[in-house]
């Protein structure tokens, strides 16, 4: 798959996180439920080296709750913090606080104790779209940051401070400057991590479509009422035609159907899905 980005670019991201862990108490790690490994930076470790971090696994109203069970069972054998969110549902607040809260109890009281009076501040971050402005806003309980359905709104940092006295730090979403896993990339693509423009939409949705068939064919055959076992380019061909995303000549419009199947995917209307098992 030929995906293009920017190394420069992300690079500087990737500093810029250095630079504010030294500056937080804690991370969010916001990890999108329906890919949690490709949300995974390999680097993210030495970048942010030994702060108190809680993984926060959004978007799980579009993600299979089978998985994000083992999932959650993943982390807590690890014994590592998490917390599982639908960021555009405002109830589900509550529980994020609490879980911030609990990561820096020790904290808090260290600074209650010598009488400090200091904010515990986070750091969200994760991949370009997977929510981390959303859950700032959800956790503010009101629109404090600018939000949008593509990659790269958040442009530059943003601290937000809550009534329960934490600061939260909005950062713009960090890819990292190879992909050596070509799954990796194309579920990246999938969630909306990686501008459409820069990659191949025919590309990405003939491999959505493989994917699909492979884990979830049911879906797939439901959506398009077609046979998942058939090959992803007469799947292609078949929704082309069916829904008519056809040009002039009777060809079939490529970019059309590619951009409606990855919509799809991205809007639900394939089911709730999630690509990722944790590593065994
Ligand atoms: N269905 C669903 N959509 C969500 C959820 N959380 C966020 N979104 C949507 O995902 C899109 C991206 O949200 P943002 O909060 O802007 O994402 P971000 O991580 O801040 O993105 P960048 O600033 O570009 O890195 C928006 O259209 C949100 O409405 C969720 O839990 N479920
Ligand atoms: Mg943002």
């Amino acid at each position: 798959m030929n995906v293009q980005w920017f190394p420069g670019h992300m690079t500087k991201a990737l500093r810029m996180m250095e630079e504010n862990a030294k500056i937080v108490d804690a991370i969010g790690y916001v990890l999108d439920a329906r890919a949690p490994s490709a949300c995974f930076n390999p680097q993210f470790t030495s970048v942010v080296g030994n702060k108190p971090c809680i993984f926060i696994l959004n978007k799980c109203d579009l993600a299979d709750p089978y998985k994000l069970d083992v999932w959650c069972k993943y982390f807590q054998n690890k014994g590592d913090a998490f917390v599982k969110i639908t960021a555009t549902a405002s109830a589900e607040a509550g529980k994020v606080v609490s879980a911030f809260a609990s990561l820096t109890s020790e904290l808090s009281a260290k600074y209650r104790a010598k009488g400090i009076l200091k904010p515990v501040r986070f750091m969200i971050v994760g991949v370009p779209n997977c929510g981390k402005s959303t859950i700032i806003n959800c956790l503010s309980g009101k629109k404090t940051v600018i939000t949008g359905d593509k990659p790269g709104v958040t442009k530059g940092k943003q601290w937000v401070r809550l009534q329960s006295g934490l600061e939260l730090l909005d950062t713009p979403g960090t890819l990292w400057p190879k992909f050596d896993d070509e799954l990796v990339a194309s579920r990246l693509c999938f969630i909306g991590s990686i501008k459409d423009d820069v990659v191949d939409m025919y590309e990405i949705a003939l491999s959505l479509i493989a994917q699909l068939a492979e884990l979830y064919p049911k879906n797939l055959a439901e959506r398009y009422n077609t046979d998942s076992r058939k090959n992803a380019d007469e799947i292609f061909a078949e929704i082309a035609s069916k829904r008519g995303y056809l040009l002039r000549g009777g060809e079939i419009d490529a970019e059309r159907c590619a951009k409606a199947v990855v919509d799809d995917f991205r809007k639900g209307k394939l089911g709730k899905i999630t690509f990722d098992l944790p590593p065994a």
